[in-house]
């Protein structure tokens, strides 16, 4: 069975459920404490050059790692990912795009935050405003003129992108800024099989 290394608040995890409940596939789901270093043990490093999760392990033993690797294997040949090569060009450009320009500064600003140290960070938080605020106004742009990110359909890119920008809000963005994208955010919501993060997949053992 599949087994996925994870944490309670992670959102590249949670992507990584969503996905699983969606296609439908049995994990086992292992939840570790970041902030008890348990990325950081040399048994971890054997799963995980990069000492993050999440962490996907195949049946074999083998790893996949980082969030958008694993959601382009678990897509492969599914829905969720299109056949055709240039519409998965452009399935990992938004991939790409939310590593990139979103993931960090709405991820870190969510984080001090959770932590309860927003006051004293709130210089970093400025300057991460400033950065995700921009990713965000190119994705409200697109999603003025598009249902999804790629074509006709939700997708793994879909799915990607939304996951930190629906939980911007945390690390205190102003979504209301953001019409269509909280439009789109509905919408993928709305797919079969998804996911809240702290709700549990009927596909997850462990
Ligand atoms: N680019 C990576 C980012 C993964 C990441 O930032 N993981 C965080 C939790 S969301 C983590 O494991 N942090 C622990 C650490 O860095 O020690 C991905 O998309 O998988």
């Amino acid at each position: 069975m599949l087994r996925l290394y994870d944490s309670r608040f992670s959102g590249n995890a949670w992507k990584i459920r969503i996905l699983l409940s969606q296609i439908q596939r049995p994990f086992e789901r292992v939840t570790l404490d970041l902030d008890a270093g348990q990325t950081k043990t040399d048994s971890f490093l054997e799963l995980n050059r990069f000492s993050r999760i999440p962490v996907l392990q195949l049946s074999d033993g083998r790893t996949i790692v980082e969030s958008a690797a694993i959601l382009l294997y678990l897509a492969d040949g599914t829905e969720f990912l299109y056949d055709d090569s240039y519409l998965r060009s452009q399935v990992m450009g938004w991939l790409f795009f939310e590593q990139g320009d979103l993931q960090k500064s709405l991820a870190l600003a969510r984080v001090y935050h959770i932590k309860g140290i927003a006051d004293e960070m709130s210089q970093q938080i400025e300057r991460l405003h400033a950065n995700g605020y921009m990713g965000l106004e190119k994705l409200e742009r697109w999603l003025c003129r598009h249902e999804w990110l790629v074509d006709d359909r939700y997708t793994v890119a879909d799915l990607a992108v939304s996951a930190y920008v629906s939980l911007a809000h945390e690390g205190s963005y102003r979504m209301e800024r953001f019409p269509s994208i909280n439009r789109w955010l509905d919408r993928v919501r709305a797919q079969p099989g998804w996911l809240g993060i702290f709700e549990r997949s009927p596909y997850q053992y462990g």
